[in-house]
């Protein structure tokens, strides 16, 4: 089994500016620069034999570039103990058709679309008895956080590999935009 999902990833000096806001913060676990991403579908554990199948479908998917935007720091779930740190993304209507067209093409492979809405973000950090009185500080400190627009040329699909030191994320398939 492969554990899999899908993903648009960030330019280095993005990634280098998001993993800026990462400070002290008991119960924070934040995600290595190298690997923050923007998760378009996770697919979770897949039978090796079927990750053929899922890339031919994914590289029917036709889009062209667009620009990304990130901004604002916020948290999830909302309550006295969230899980997730998030930088925000702006849900533009080009980045909302790649997702639509990613959740057909993977329909297609035996993947029927998520049922919940498609929310996107950047996770930063994943939390363990972080109290939102401490995210809340943090937040209010990056209110303004905004990077430069960046063109989405691709999406990646990455499989991660689980150990105790944390994820190891590898590109099985880069699918490219149209020119
Ligand atoms: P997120 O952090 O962007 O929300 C690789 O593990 C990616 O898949 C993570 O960045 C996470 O997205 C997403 N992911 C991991 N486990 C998941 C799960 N059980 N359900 C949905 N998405 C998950």
């Amino acid at each position: 089994m492969t554990r899999l999902f899908v993903a648009v990833d960030l330019p280095r000096e993005l990634k280098e500016a998001v993993a800026g806001i990462f400070t002290q913060l008991p119960g924070a676990r934040w995600v290595p620069a190298e690997q923050i991403h923007l998760t378009l579908r996770f697919l979770g554990e897949v039978d090796a034999k079927e990750v053929p199948i899922i890339k031919q479908c994914l590289e029917r998917v036709v889009f062209a570039p667009f620009p990304l935007v990130l901004r604002g720091v916020g948290h999830f779930p909302p309550g006295k103990y969230p899980r997730v740190i998030w930088v925000g993304i702006d849900p533009s209507p080009p980045l909302l058709q790649l997702y639509e067209n990613i959740q057909g093409a993977l329909a297609e492979a035996g993947f029927p679309p998520e049922e919940r809405r498609f929310s996107p973000h950047v996770t930063l950090a994943r939390l363990h008895g972080t109290p939102a009185s401490a995210t809340e500080s943090l937040e209010a400190e990056h209110r303004q956080f905004c990077c430069p627009p960046f063109n989405v040329e691709s999406f990646v699909l990455y499989s991660s590999v689980l150990s105790r030191t944390g994820a190891v994320h590898t590109p099985e398939a880069v699918l490219k935009a149209s020119p």
